[in-house]
C-alpha cells in the first residue's frame, strides 16, 4: 500500500523547509563570496590609529589578497609611537594615510561607528565590519558581512579567520597580529582578555619567532610613553579636553611619563606650550595633569589668573613654585572636573 503523508507531518516539513531556507538566506557569506566589483577595497581601522587597528587592517588585507581579492590596508592618521616602534623594529611596511572615504569601498576593522571612522564614510560603500567593540551606528542589514565578537583584540578575530579560511600566516603577518593582541590585551593582563586571545597570542608567538615577549612588551610601553619626535605644543594637544562651568571656560590636558623625571619634563614642556598659546586657547584656566607610570603618582599645574588659588582651594598641595603634588593619580573625568566645577561655583558665591 502506498503511504500517504499525514497532513500534520506535511505542514511540519514545509515549515521546517521554509525556516531552513530563510536561515540560509541570512547566513553570513564567505568573505570570498562578497561582490567586490572592480574598484579596489580599502581596509581601515579607527581614527587615532593604535596597534590593534593597524594590525587588523594590515592582516585582513593580506587575507583578502590570499583569497584573490584586490585589497589595500590604509590608516586614518599617523600611527602612534607604540605601533611605529613595532613596525620599524621588524621592518614592516606602514600603510598610507587615507582621510576621505567618500566614493570608495571599505572593510572596516576595530570600529563600527561614524564618530570613530574617517570623514566621508556615510558616502562610502562598506562591505565588511570586523570589530570587538559594541555594535556601532555604521552596522546595518545591507552590509554583506558584520562580525562582532567580545574578545580582547580585533587581531584575535582576524587570526581566527586565517584559520577558518585555511590561509597560511607568514612571519610578518604573525608579528603584526601579535602586536595587535599584545597591545589591546596589555600583554594578556587586561581584564578583557579571553581564551581566544590567549590562544591567538600563543600560536602567533611561535610563528613570529620572537623570544622575549615580555621584554618586547616593555619596549612597546616605553615607546608609547616616549613622546619622541613631538614638540611641546603637540604633546599639550595630544590629550586636551575643554569644559565650561557657569560661564567659566577651562581646559585640562593630560599626559603620562614613564618615570618621575619624564613626568616632570612633560609637565614643564606642556607648561611652556600653554604660556606661549594661552591667548589663542580662549579659556580662563588651563590645568595640566601628568602621571608617572612607574609610581602612579601625579603632578598638576595651573595657568591663568586665579587658577593656582582655585586648584589649591581644592587640594591644598601647591608646592609654592609650579607643581601640585599628588601621591595618587586621579581621573580627569571622575575626580578633577567635578571638583573644579564645585570650586568655580563656590568662588562665585563668595
Ligand atoms: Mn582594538
Amino acid at each position: 500500500m502506498r503511504k500517504i503523508l499525514n497532513p500534520k507531518t506535511a505542514v511540519l516539513l514545509a515549515v521546517t523547509a521554509l525556516i531552513l531556507y530563510e536561515r540560509n538566506k541570512r547566513r553570513s557569506p564567505r568573505i570570498d563570496e562578497i561582490d567586490y566589483g572592480e574598484d579596489p577595497t580599502y581596509v581601515i581601522g579607527h581614527k587615532s590609529p593604535d596597534s590593534d587597528s593597524l594590525a587588523s587592517a594590515v592582516a585582513y588585507a593580506k587575507l583578502l589578497d590570499a583569497l584573490g581579492i584586490r585589497a589595500q590596508a590604509v590608516v586614518s592618521e599617523e600611527i602612534n609611537n607604540e605601533a611605529r616602534f613595532f613596525m620599524e623594529k621588524y621592518n614592516l611596511k606602514i600603510p598610507e594615510i587615507m582621510n576621505d572615504a567618500a566614493g570608495r569601498q571599505f572593510v572596516l576593522v576595530d570600529h563600527s561607528s561614524y564618530l570613530q571612522a574617517i570623514p566621508g564614510m556615510k558616502e562610502a560603500r562598506v562591505l565588511t565590519i570586523i570589530d570587538h567593540h559594541e555594535k556601532g551606528d555604521i552596522c546595518n542589514d545591507k552590509i554583506p558581512l558584520v562580525k562582532i565578537m567580545d574578545v580582547g583584540a580585533t587581531a584575535t578575530m582576524i587570526y581566527r579567520m586565517f584559520n577558518e579560511y585555511k590561509v597560511d600566516i607568514d612571519i610578518d603577518t604573525a608579528r603584526v597580529l601579535l602586536m595587535g593582541v599584545m597591545s589591546d590585551t596589555k600583554n594578556l593582563r587586561k581584564v578583557n582578555t579571553t581564551y581566544y586571545d590567549r590562544k591567538a597570542y600563543q600560536d602567533l608567538a611561535s610563528m613570529a619567532l620572537i623570544d622575549d615577549l615580555d621584554g618586547l612588551y616593555e619596549q612597546m610601553i616605553d615607546a608609547s610613553l616616549s613622546y619622541e619626535g613631538m614638540n611641546d605644543r603637540q604633546i599639550l594637544y595630544s590629550d586636551l579636553k575643554e569644559y565650561e562651568c557657569d560661564g567659566v571656560k577651562y581646559a585640562i590636558a593630560a599626559a603620562t611619563g614613564r618615570n618621575h623625571e619624564a613626568m616632570v619634563e612633560l609637565l614643564d614642556r606642556m607648561y611652556d606650550a600653554v604660556k606661549a598659546d594661552f591667548e589663542k586657547m580662549a579659556v580662563d584656566y588651563v590645568f595640566l595633569k601628568v602621571r608617572d607610570a612607574q609610581s602612579d603618582n601625579m603632578y598638576m599645574a595651573a595657568l591663568g589668573s586665579g587658577a593656582v588659588e582655585l586648584l589649591d582651594s581644592i587640594y591644598f598641595n601647591y608646592d609654592g613654585s609650579r607643581y601640585f603634588i599628588f601621591d595618587v593619580s586621579l581621573s580627569r573625568k571622575l575626580n578633577i572636573v567635578p571638583m573644579i566645577d564645585l570650586a568655580i561655583k563656590e568662588k562665585k558665591n563668595q
